[in-house]
């Protein structure tokens, strides 16, 4: 969106649904009043409910319930997470793009769309992801060996459920990517990384949520196991500012990665997850097995006892709990 439009929705806001001028917009924005039309002509085009009138002016009705950038940025708390926004209506994946933009692009980078064509999930699984969902990359460059990449998918995670647990659900980690409310899955998370051994390049974190998905959009056995924000809470959710808080902790949590001892968010992790404790199934491309999920490894990998008390840690794996 061209920055006088931005500016003009910004006044509009907050106007608080009190009429402004044509004239008084143009002065504010140092624009002609002809400008001000082509301009508020173009937002109703996107989705924009503003009333005029010739006489009074213009009052702003409704916002449209997309994920445009400058809804994202006004009113974002972050500093770093969520300073550049790369807004599609329509994409591959999310996380494909982020992954063209990465090299050259700022930490912190968001790339967002509103449908994702072939959402990607681990191994070439399929993410479902039609309108109404939040299907979001972060891009971020930690000074890390690629051994420690994978604490990233952690990070989201501790920070996802937090800003879900705000909106009033219980929502729960489920080791290793997946967040869950009542056993159903509301999120997942995809971390991809571009590394040499010593030096992570950057990582990108795929963020799945979700929030206002029709439970009808799921076929298959996906209709089953998954849920949504706006099922379980009983009305949509405002996807902007849930996005807003959600790009908040992320960052929360990122400093936190990169200032303090890892043992902090991996503490957070246990208490937000209910895998710990869990009888487990645990399906890896080499053997499938049954024990006892009993605790969580500094590089997320999770240890499994079986029932002679033998010990595994899991580094990638399904986890199903039986
Ligand atoms: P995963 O491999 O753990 O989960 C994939 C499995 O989840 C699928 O095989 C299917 O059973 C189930 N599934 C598919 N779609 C959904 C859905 N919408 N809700 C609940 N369950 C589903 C999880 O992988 C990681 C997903 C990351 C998705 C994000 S979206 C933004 C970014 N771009 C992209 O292509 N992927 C990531």
């Amino acid at each position: 969106m061209s920055s006088k439009k931005s500016e003009i929705i910004k006044i509009l806001k907050d106007s608080d649904g009190k009429t402004v001028s044509g004239e008084e917009l143009g002065n504010l924005v140092g624009i002609s009043r002809t400008m001000v039309w082509k301009y508020i002509r173009s937002l109703v085009d996107e989705g924009y409910e503003i009333a005029s009138s010739t006489k009074r002016g213009y009052v702003l009705k409704s916002v449209p319930d997309l994920l445009y950038p400058d809804e994202i940025r006004m009113g974002l708390r972050s500093g770093l997470i969520g300073q550049q926004i790369h807004y599609f209506d329509e994409l591959i994946s999310t996380n494909t793009t982020a992954k063209e933009l990465a090299n050259s692009a700022d930490e912190g980078t968001i790339v967002v769309a509103e449908v994702q064509k072939e959402g990607r999930g681990r191994l070439g699984r399929e993410w479902i992801s039609p309108r109404g969902g939040i299907w979001m990359s972060v891009i971020l460059k930690p000074t890390i060996s690629l051994v420690h990449a994978s604490r990233l998918t952690l990070v989201a995670g501790v920070a996802i459920t937090k800003a879900m647990r705000k909106l009033g659900v219980d929502a729960c980690i489920k080791w290793p990517n997946d967040i869950l409310i009542g056993g159903k899955k509301v999120c997942g998370i995809l971390t991809e990384v571009n590394a040499e051994i010593e030096r992570v390049n950057y990582i990108v974190v795929g963020i799945g949520i979700n929030a206002n998905v029709n439970m009808n959009d799921f076929t298959g056995n996906v209709k089953n196991i998954a849920t949504t924000l706006w099922s379980e809470i009983g009305k949509p959710i405002d996807r902007v500012s849930f996005i807003q808080d959600m790009l908040f902790e992320i960052e929360q949590e990122y400093i936190k990665f990169r200032t303090q001892p890892f043992t902090g968010i991996l503490d957070e992790w246990i208490s937000l997850s209910d895998t710990i404790g869990h009888q487990v199934t645990i399906t890896t491309p080499h053997k499938i097995f049954e024990g006892k999920a009993v605790g969580i490894t500094g590089d997320g990998a999770l240890v499994v006892e079986d029932p002679g008390g033998r010990r595994e840690n899991v580094m990638a794996g399904l986890c199903i709990y039986v």
